[in-house]
């Protein structure tokens, strides 16, 4: 699977691994030439768009790394885009079947003529019992075709799953009822519906999904789709969701798709979440989806993936060690809060940071009303860059005609000015309390700091900090406390209510 996409990926990313150094123009000339292997692999375009765009942003404004090259550092970028494509930054619980409910669970199959619905309802119910030791209920709801229900009853047998017994005549609701009847009273954990298809998407057949869907209100509407027809699975898809509200995506015949394409496509299009792969005929060719394995598998550089990560984390840990010595001695300066707003933006902002908090996902609206976006943070930065060296390490420098004059140099206002040397003022002051005092005395001083942003205490942090773990401050990014490395000290204008 994936061949076609992954060896014209691989051979373009190569490239770049030989070369010492990049310059922007290299970096857009292996773009182009990524954006014409996703749209060869069928790719829907604005999906292209918008990876192609993401990757330049990213591998333009990343930090240069030391011990490895330009190349591999691009290549770690568009993996972790592909990742992102690919629907990595979901939850497990978004990405699993729901089967955590009060028995038993139904999951409803639905999808096109011979996209795999059937196969998929038995291979499912195999691996539900195997894996995950639940006793299921296959049931055929398909009384267009003659065969159909005799069809799911063999292959029950085959995957040694339990079928619905064949009422003749029965219609699809009825029998959907009667299966999550069955299901109840004879302590199935799992019923699995497989509906009819047509050939194309059209209104009875949704209209029939449908109905069925009220009455026995499944806990997951799963698409079954070909990945052997690219787009058009992604459109078939598109067009269900519209109608049902799908809770995920089964993708068959992957074993064959050389291209990629619906894979790829199908998250960002629909929105919806792969859950399932089919990679075969038998009854065992069937897997989880897992964002992260699959992009493993396009971009075969999983060496080059880890390599990076580690240079990251060491230079992170060499920053974070550097401005704890800093705060130590209290000679934290303008230069490292323009490190630490850097930092910041490489986070994801403001909000980014504070988003990684716990209990915080409440505060972001509020957040963004009270102006903490990222243009603060641009601006900031815009003034520290306007100003001297000297001036960074020595802000007692700053007087009136100075001060107009990086005003001037990062078009914001004198005020703005003012506003970050305050602002830094507070943030070396607090750090000196905690080199005496220890983490603990940065949150218990928060109420100090000024900052004309507003916002307000993440309700996660009033209590004080969750454990810090040693080493003080930078240890919030170190390891177990659950958070990246690197996140900075500190956070520019947190006020506390
Ligand atoms: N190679 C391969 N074939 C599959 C896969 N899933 C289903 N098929 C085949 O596709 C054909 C149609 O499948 P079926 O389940 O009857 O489709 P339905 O009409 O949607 O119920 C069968 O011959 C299956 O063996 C898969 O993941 N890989
Ligand atoms: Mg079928």
């Amino acid at each position: 699977m994936f061949e076609t996409l992954s060896e014209r990926l691989n051979g373009v990313l190569n490239k770049l691994t030989r070369r010492g150094a990049l310059s922007e123009d290299d970096v857009a000339a292996a773009m182009r030439e990524v954006r014409v292997a996703l749209l060869e692999a069928d790719v829907a375009l604005p999906v292209v768009k918008e990876f192609v765009d993401k990757v330049k942003e990213r591998a333009i404004g990343a930090e240069v790394l030391q011990s490895v090259s330009p190349g591999q550092q691009v290549i770690k970028i568009v993996h972790d885009n592909l990742v992102e494509m690919l629907g990595g930054s979901l939850a497990p619980e978004q990405t699993a079947l729901m089967l955590q409910v009060t028995p038993p669970a139904i999951i409803m199959m639905a999808g096109l003529q011979g996209s795999g619905k059937t196969t998929t309802s038995a291979k499912l119910g195999k691996r539900l019992q195997e894996k995950d030791k639940k006793k299921v209920l296959l049931a055929s709801l398909d009384v267009r075709r003659p065969a159909a229900q005799e069809q799911l009853r063999v292959l029950g047998e085959q995957a040694e799953v339990s079928t619905l017994p064949v009422v003749q005549g029965q219609m699809p609701v009825a029998i959907a009822k009667r299966a999550a009847e069955a299901g109840r009273l004879g302590g199935y954990d799992v019923v699995i519906l497989d509906t009819a298809g047509r050939v194309t998407v059209d209104e009875d057949m949704m209209q029939e999904a449908a109905d069925v869907a009220a009455a026995v209100n499944p806990h997951e509407v799963i698409l079954v789709a070909d990945a052997l027809t690219g787009q058009d699975a992604v459109n078939v898809a598109d067009q269900f969701n519209k109608r049902l509200s799908l809770t995920g995506i089964a993708l068959t015949r992957v074993d064959g798709d050389g291209r990629g394409g619906a894979a790829l496509s199908m998250r960002a299009v629909t929105g919806c979440p792969i859950k399932l792969i089919g990679v075969g005929e038998k009854m065992d060719a069937l897997e989880e989806f897992h964002a992260e394995r699959i992009a493993n598998r396009i971009l075969d550089m999983g060496d080059v993936v880890s390599l990076v990560e580690k240079a990251a984390e060491t230079i992170d840990q060499a920053k974070a060690e550097k401005i704890a010595k800093k705060m130590k001695k209290g000679t934290f300066d303008l230069e490292d809060l323009g490190d630490q707003l850097v930092q910041m933006r490489k986070l994801g902002g403001m909000s980014g940071v504070l988003g990684m908090l716990p209990g915080v996902g409440k505060m972001k609206k509020q957040l963004d009303s009270a102006n903490m976006d990222d243009k603060v943070l641009v601006h900031q930065a815009a003034i520290i860059s306007s100003m001297t060296p000297k001036e960074r390490h020595n802000p007692k420098l700053f007087n009136a005609s100075r001060k107009k004059r990086v005003a001037k140099g990062a078009g914001v206002s004198v005020q703005e000015v003012n506003r970050l040397l305050k602002m830094h003022r507070q943030m070396a002051d607090m750090m000196k309390k905690i080199g005496k005092k220890g983490a603990k005395g940065l949150f218990g001083d928060m109420g100090d700091m000024g900052g004309d942003m507003g916002g307000g205490l993440p309700p996660g942090l009033e209590g004080g900090m969750p454990d810090l773990g040693p080493g003080g401050l930078p240890g919030l990014g170190g390891p177990g406390s659950g958070l990246p490395p690197g996140l900075p000290p500190g956070f520019p204008g947190v006020k506390k209510k």
